[in-house]
């Protein structure tokens, strides 16, 4: 495990990241509650804010991103390159997301500052999936970049083991965890499984790894911020989110909440 505190995509050892990869796993739907954030320009203004430690892109986007910096002149977030992805459009016998970039790629053609990967374990591809992220991890080391693991256990294994209550079992996501740990990523990006006591249960599994909460689908900034708030006070390490970002006509409003929860080790209350 790196040490992550001297990290690029970390800030006083906690990371608020950007996740812009929604135009890959669920499309254009995303988008449709704030037109203007289909185009990238404006999710990469957005990055600038200084509460954002990482960008997260696929491929495709951070090829653009890195003109757009060239071409604006402005700095905008460190890059986290998204590695792996799929698509919403057919219909599948389990989740499996293939590599679209390789780490060298990523980082001897657009300088990226991390690697991101999800992992679907549970899925009837959790196999291929691991041998997948050996590659990355291992190339990731030579690259001397830290990997972020999207930790999403979910599939037909997990549906149809009765020890198990489905994804959003709190068992299941702080197993979710605990393999960031096992199979060597620097940080680990999970679903919050609902409540602060079973974020503690995640954590008892993860030693000095760091983790940061899923956003997950749009809601009002004070339960967002409790969410957040709630992991940090247990150990978590800050955010990963797309949607309660960009879809909101200002998010530089609740991005300055989040930098005071995250960052500054501000209440809700305060933040508000
Ligand atoms: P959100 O904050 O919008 O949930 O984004 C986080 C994220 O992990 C994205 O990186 C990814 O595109 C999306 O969620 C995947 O969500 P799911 O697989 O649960 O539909």
């Amino acid at each position: 495990m790196k040490d992550m505190d001297d990290s690029a995509i970390t800030r006083n050892g906690n990371s608020l990241i950007l996740a812009y990869d929604h135009g890959t796993e669920h499309g254009p739907v995303d988008f449709e509650p704030m037109p203007k954030s289909a185009d990238p320009r404006h999710v990469f203004e957005v990055s600038q804010h200084d509460a954002v430690t990482a960008l997260a892109l696929q491929k495709g986007n951070a090829e653009y991103y890195r003109n757009w910096q060239e071409n604006t002149g402005n700095e905008g977030a460190p890059l986290l390159l998204k590695i792996n992805g799929n698509s919403s459009l057919p219909k599948r016998e389990d989740y499996y997301s293939p590599k679209q970039c390789s780490v060298q790629y990523a980082v001897e053609e657009l300088d990226a500052d991390a690697i991101g990967y999800t992992m679907y374990a549970g899925s009837i591809h959790e196999d291929e999936m691991w041998k997948d992220f050996r590659e990355v991890q291992e190339e990731a080391r030579k690259y001397d970049v830290p990997v972020v693991m999207w930790s999403y256990p979910r599939g037909k294994g997990i549906e149809e083991n009765p020890d198990y209550s489905g994804q959003k079992d709190p068992e299941v996501v702080a197993y979710g965890a605990r393999l960031g740990l096992e199979l060597g990523a620097d940080m680990v990006k999970c679903k919050y499984p609902g409540n602060q006591e079973d974020w503690e249960r995640l954590e008892s599994q993860v030693a000095e790894l760091k983790t940061v909460m899923s956003g997950g689908s749009k809601r009002s900034d004070r339960a967002f911020l409790q969410d957040v708030h709630d992991t940090i006070e247990v150990s978590g390490n800050g955010l990963a989110v797309g949607r309660n970002i960009f879809q909101r006509e200002e998010p530089g409003e609740l991005l300055d909440k989040l930098e005071k929860v995250i960052f500054e080790g501000k209440t809700v209350d305060e933040a508000m």
